[in-house]
């Protein structure tokens, strides 16, 4: 009996949200994986220290907020992230956005306007104990003990019901994120295709 194999192409996720507490690593998982994948990086944070650092009307109002370690408002949040998706006709990863339930319904309104789907989220897991250390060594303007606590107090209140979200719609994937920065991009990697 002759029997034929066909062997189908394998076809990468390539629309995909991090999602997770400050210091999961989300940034430092996004850049290697948008660099080895082809994908457009979008990283609210780094979008907002970039103004910041310019100076511009949207960076004066975002600095005292990051500061504090609050969430800079969803009109500004929104504008940025639509302003860089539309017309992006490959994939991409979004990182630190959304962060409450009306920035992630916005998302979704823009993704259906725009006819693109997100095909995973990955939510990265750590104790709180390993995120502040790390966060204490990183040393940003924002990385001190107060603030980063204050950081994750709004993460549980407001981003983490995001995750009933994207389990609700199926898509949610959770990697442990404490090791190495290698082991955990691994574990990120076999969840794509
Ligand atoms: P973000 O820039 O998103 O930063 P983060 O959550 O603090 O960090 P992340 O999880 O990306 O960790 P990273 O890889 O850097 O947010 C900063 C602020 O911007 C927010 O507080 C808010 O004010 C504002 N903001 C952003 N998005 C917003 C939105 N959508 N709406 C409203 N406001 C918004 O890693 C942290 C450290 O750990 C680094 O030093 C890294 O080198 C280290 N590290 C990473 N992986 C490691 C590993 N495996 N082992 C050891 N160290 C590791």
């Amino acid at each position: 009996m002759l029997v034929v194999l066909i062997i189908l192409p394998t076809v990468m996720k390539q629309r995909l949200l991090f999602l997770g507490p400050p210091g999961a690593g989300k940034g430092t998982q996004a850049v290697r994986l948008a660099d080895s994948h082809a994908l457009l990086h979008l990283s609210t944070g780094d979008l907002l220290r970039a103004e910041v650092a310019a100076g511009s009307d949207l960076g004066q109002e975002a600095r005292a907020v990051m500061a504090r370690g609050e969430l800079v408002s969803d009109a500004l949040v929104l504008a940025i992230v639509r302003r860089r998706l539309s017309g992006h006709q490959g994939g991409w990863l979004l990182d630190g956005f959304p962060r409450n339930l009306a920035q992630a319904e916005a998302l979704d309104a823009l993704l259906g306007e725009l006819s693109q789907q997100i095909e995973l989220v990955v939510l990265m897991e750590v104790d709180d104990a390993v995120l502040i250390q790390r966060l204490l060594s990183r040393g940003r303007a924002d990385d001190n003990e107060a603030v980063i606590r204050h950081r994750l107090e709004v993460y549980r209140e407001q981003t983490a019901p995001l995750i009933e979200h994207y389990r609700g719609q199926g898509l949610l994937q959770s990697v442990e994120a404490a090791g190495t920065v290698e082991a955990i991009a691994e574990r990120i990697r076999a969840l794509l295709s």
